[in-house]
């Protein structure tokens, strides 16, 4: 792995259990990151640092989670022409809160907002490794190979391990 290209923001440490699963998903997919914790609320001016230097840097794609008060990958979009992705967390109303706030941003600065926890978190992930591909053989060599290896996962039904 080289240099990141993909950078993940969260608003809390506590989010980081489901942005962790963006990061591992990246990694399978042999895509370097970089993780930070860096609130929109309560570090304003260290996230304004962080964003406005992701291009000179490399960084193709920005991964969001926020949880409550979802307004980090807003925020993000607003200062970044790379493509924003945000992952709501499932906080205090089972996520609700987090997706409302996040996937009605208004016309002209978009985030492309996915699946509440884990799930979102992941496919984040593997919707950058799709951007990704469309200028990279190697990923997109990668993705292939990893939606070949889940269309052919067992159909015998498993017990939880
Ligand atoms: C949001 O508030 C964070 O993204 C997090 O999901 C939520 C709660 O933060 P903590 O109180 O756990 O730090 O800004």
């Amino acid at each position: 792995m080289t240099n990141p290209v993909v950078g993940i923001v969260m608003g809390s440490q506590s989010d980081w259990p489901t942005l962790k699963h963006a990061q591992e998903t990246l990694k399978t997919l042999g895509i370097a990151s970089e993780a930070k914790v860096l609130s929109a609320h309560r570090q304003p001016v260290a996230l304004e640092k962080w964003v406005t230097g992701l291009e000179a840097r490399g960084f193709k794609v920005v991964i969001a989670g926020a949880g409550m008060a979802a307004a980090l990958p807003g925020v993000v979009a607003a200062r970044t022409r790379l493509p924003v992705l945000g992952v709501p967390m499932e906080s205090k109303l089972d996520g609700l809160d987090s997706i409302l706030s996040m996937v009605q941003m208004p016309a002209g600065i978009p985030v492309g907002t996915l699946a509440v926890g884990r799930a979102g978190a992941v496919n984040a992930a593997l919707l950058s490794a799709a951007i990704l591909a469309l200028s990279d053989p190697k990923i997109a060599t990668s993705l292939n190979e990893f939606r070949a290896k889940q269309s052919n996962a067992s159909e015998t039904p498993q017990d939880p391990a």
